[in-house]
């Protein structure tokens, strides 16, 4: 005959299991909440004019945002037409978990020269040098093998590219963030009203910048393609709804 005492030390033990059994499914319930979230990471380069640094990330599969800005310098807020001793950079916000900080080394490396000193192309000036901006001993390592890569490719050539550890960034004016796609109406007018703090944050502004740049690879625009296309080609739409 099950004694009292038992009874309820079984009542006990199946009281405290579900109880348990609920915290650990609702312990789990949120890790599988954490797990959907998307947890970023930052790099940042100077390659050059920030216009078409930050066009050229944008269109890449994994940049989840980007942003211009100031930094490598001593000078207290810079802008841009007092830069001081800072370059134009380009801050990459990316999913790690689908692209690898060594292809945002690789795409550093194929989109501008680095073996011109203090400028690219016709922008001249200490501005436009080229440094990666590190962010931790990883970085580094990766960054220096990277280099030495890219050094024994050119072989004679010199690269003069700058490693060097990330101090202060300091977000460019409005004007400059997402410039291309400024410059294009009808693909900026796609985003309606848009804050400047919007854009920036904008996923989508950051692939219409690199799209409107004509920098993405034939794939991404063939994907931006038929994303833009419903939006700007709308004359049939449009006389639909006037001839009603
Ligand atoms: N050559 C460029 C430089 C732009 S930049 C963001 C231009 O003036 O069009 O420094």
């Amino acid at each position: 005959m099950g004694s009292k005492p038992a009874r309820g030390m079984m009542v006990r033990i199946i009281f405290y299991s579900l109880l348990i059994a609920a915290m650990v499914s609702q312990s789990s319930g949120i890790r599988v909440v954490q797990e959907k979230e998307q947890v970023t990471k930052t790099a940042v380069f100077a390659m050059g004019s920030f216009w078409r640094a930050e066009a050229v990330y944008g269109c890449i599969t994994g940049v989840v945002r980007t942003r211009v800005g100031y930094s490598g310098g001593s000078k207290l807020n810079p802008d841009y037409h007092s830069i001081g001793d800072h370059a134009e950079c380009i801050e990459v916000e990316y999913d790690p978990k689908l692209i690898s900080y060594e292809r945002l080394l690789n795409v550093f490396w194929a989109n501008h020269d680095p073996t011109q000193i203090f400028g690219q192309g016709p922008d001249v000036g200490p501005q436009y040098r080229s440094v990666i901006f590190t962010q931790g001993e990883e970085e580094v390592k990766l960054a220096t093998a990277s280099w030495d890569s890219e050094q024994l490719k050119l072989g004679k050539n010199e690269v003069v590219t700058e490693i060097q550890p990330l101090q202060a960034f300091y977000s460019a004016e409005a004007e400059h963030q997402k410039f291309e796609l400024r410059q294009n109406s009808s693909l900026f007018q796609i985003l309606g009203e848009i804050t400047n703090d919007e854009l920036i944050a904008s996923t989508i502004a950051t692939k219409l910048n690199g799209y409107a740049a004509g920098m993405c690879t034939p794939s991404v625009k063939k994907l931006l393609d038929t994303k833009v296309r419903p939006f700007l080609f709308n004359r049939s739409r449009l006389e639909e709804m006037f001839s009603s």
